[in-house]
């Protein structure tokens, strides 16, 4: 792959090092008080089906500017746009046969799985490796309704904590790839070459579901989101050495975990089981890269109190 010598610059290495920024429009749980609610929330698999019958519709009858994307040098940023099959436009490739489907699960009010499916689009390879969906990350996007209507945007790049947007914007993350190393510039600069970007089109279960957004997303929207990734932080919340996409025990994508059962999620205890003895002096003392099962019965010790 063709990698250009400059992309965009960021002033300050602090800027590029840390500095998280918190949209509010994105963030998926905290601020549900202070929104409104459609009450009662809908049936997850009638709206499931609704939504996918949206989302397949709207796939099978838009194309993107794959065009662009393929005659724009690998630095520049795409503006990521969406348009009708028809007239001139009548021969262009449906979006339906570009995506690739993914499941993702959602929990309900009573703990009840329900498959969703979410449709991934790969706009640029990228260089480098994929974030995991608990990770933070540096990125640009634009956020759109099915109607079009664009809802969200940052051409230029903000940090984000997957685990603090809505779900389908974490669920991307592990699809796209980061850039290479970036490069800095003679007045300190940074330049990020051969970043990924990738598109995820979500039912709205994966997004808001019945909240109606500060942004005036409207409840039970499906959603896109565009999104370009320059780099990410393996996050590790409470500094256990565990890192925090290893601290969803059971893979459900869901990081309410609790092995103590008290009331703090494993991700967030500095003592998962317990025993009083600190995860991160248990984890791994022999430092082989993998926790250790003193006991050898297939429960590591920092999960285990005996
Ligand atoms: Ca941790
Ligand atoms: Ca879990
Ligand atoms: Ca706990
Ligand atoms: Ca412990």
């Amino acid at each position: 792959m063709y990698l250009a010598p400059q992309i965009f610059s960021m002033n300050k290495l602090t800027h590029f090092l840390g500095i998280f920024s918190f949209l509010a429009l994105l963030t998926s749980c905290q601020d549900e008080q202070r929104r409104g609610f459609v009450e009662p929330p809908r049936d997850y698999a009638a709206q499931r089906a609704v939504d996918n019958d949206s989302l397949l519709t709207f796939l099978r009858n838009r194309f993107y500017n794959y065009e662009e994307y393929q005659n724009t040098a690998s630095d520049k940023l795409v503006s990521f746009t969406i348009d009708t099959i028809k007239g001139e436009n009548a021969s262009k490739t449906p979006l339906i046969d570009q995506v690739n489907q993914i499941n993702i699960k959602i929990k309900d009010a009573d703990d009840v799985y329900h498959d969703h499916t979410a449709y991934i689009l790969t706009l640029r390879e990228g260089v480098g490796t994929s974030p995991t969906v608990a990770d933070s990350v540096f990125v640009t996007y634009k956020g759109m309704l099915l109607n079009l209507t664009k809802f969200d945007e940052r051409t230029s790049p903000v940090w984000f904590e997957s685990l603090s947007v809505v779900k389908g914007f974490g669920a991307l993350m592990p699809y796209i790839k980061k850039a290479a190393i970036p490069t800095v510039n003679t007045d300190g600069t940074y330049s990020f070459n051969g970043f990924g970007s990738a598109a995820v089109f979500m039912p709205s279960a994966l997004g808001y579901y019945n909240r109606i957004s500060a942004g005036g997303i409207p409840a039970y929207s499906p959603l896109i989101f565009a999104v370009d990734l320059y780099t990410y932080k393996t996050t590790d919340h409470d500094g256990d050495t565990v890192s925090t996409h290893l601290e969803d025990v059971d893979s459900d994508g869901y990081f309410d975990d609790d092995t103590d059962s008290d009331g703090v999620p494993n991700y967030r205890d500095v003592d998962d089981d317990n025993d009083k003895i600190l995860t991160r002096n248990e984890y791994d003392k022999n430092n082989d890269g993998t926790p250790d099962d003193t006991d050898n019965d297939g429960t590591p010790d920092y999960l285990d109190n005996d």
